[in-house]
């Protein structure tokens, strides 16, 4: 058995975060794979035996099982001594922007890729919305990468690939990254360039047959 057991599936990016940092810090990882679409988190068993939260990712290691990908990225980080913070101002700026990602970047994004992607629904004035918000979130974070080649430090850490999980997948969201905001797409190019980076779909198996 692997020393790092990740509960996930490939459609998901909050899976994505997790996978990719196990990647690059050469760990020694196996996937259990996730029945999401036929609603395995939603069930009674997986809130009882494996998050209360009712979410995917969660990772087992070491007698723990933890879930919500931010923290179990600061855990990989203590543990592996790698893409963690120097000190403890870089430890409140990587949380910070982990935490501006579960609010705002991350969470507006997957729902609207979910919806227009994935589900492949129709626009709506929710969809218009989610838009909006992604529009909002991702202005700040395309400012804040136009000065500096990552999120935090200078240097690559965790903070970058919890904001990048849901940033490598094709599927239609109504926006072009490329031309509303090229900083992002630059950045996901470093990050894309470090030795060991693998595409959401190499690292974890979809769940799902797509949508035609
Ligand atoms: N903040 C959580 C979000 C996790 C999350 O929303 N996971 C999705 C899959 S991508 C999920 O399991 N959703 C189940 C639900 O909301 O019912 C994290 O970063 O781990």
């Amino acid at each position: 058995m692997a020393e790092y057991r990740l509960y996930g599936f490939g459609e998901s990016g909050n899976c994505y975060k997790v996978a990719l940092m196990l990647a690059l810090t050469g760990a020694d990882w196996e996937r259990i794979p996730v029945d999401y679409f036929n609603g395995e988190t939603r069930s009674s068993t997986w809130r009882e035996t494996v998050n209360e939260m009712g979410e995917a990712p969660v990772l087992l290691h070491d007698g723990k099982c933890l879930s919500q990908s931010g923290v179990i990225l600061d855990y990989l980080a203590e543990r592996t001594g790698q893409f963690g913070p120097a000190n403890a101002d870089e430890r409140r700026e990587i949380l910070r922007w982990i935490l501006f990602d579960n609010h705002k970047f991350t969470s507006y994004y997957a729902t609207l890729r979910f919806m227009v992607g994935l589900q492949k629904g129709p626009e709506t004035p929710v969809t218009e919305f989610l838009r909006g918000r992604v529009r909002g979130a991702f202005s700040i974070v395309d400012k804040h990468l136009a000065a500096q080649p990552y999120l935090v430090g200078g240097r690559v850490t965790i903070a970058d690939f919890s904001l990048l999980g849901y940033l490598y997948f094709d599927e239609a969201t109504g926006l072009s990254l490329a031309e509303e905001f090229p900083h992002i797409v630059s950045w996901t190019k470093r990050v894309a360039a470090l030795p060991g980076w693998r595409a959401p779909y190499d690292l974890l198996p979809r769940a799902s047959k797509p949508v035609v």
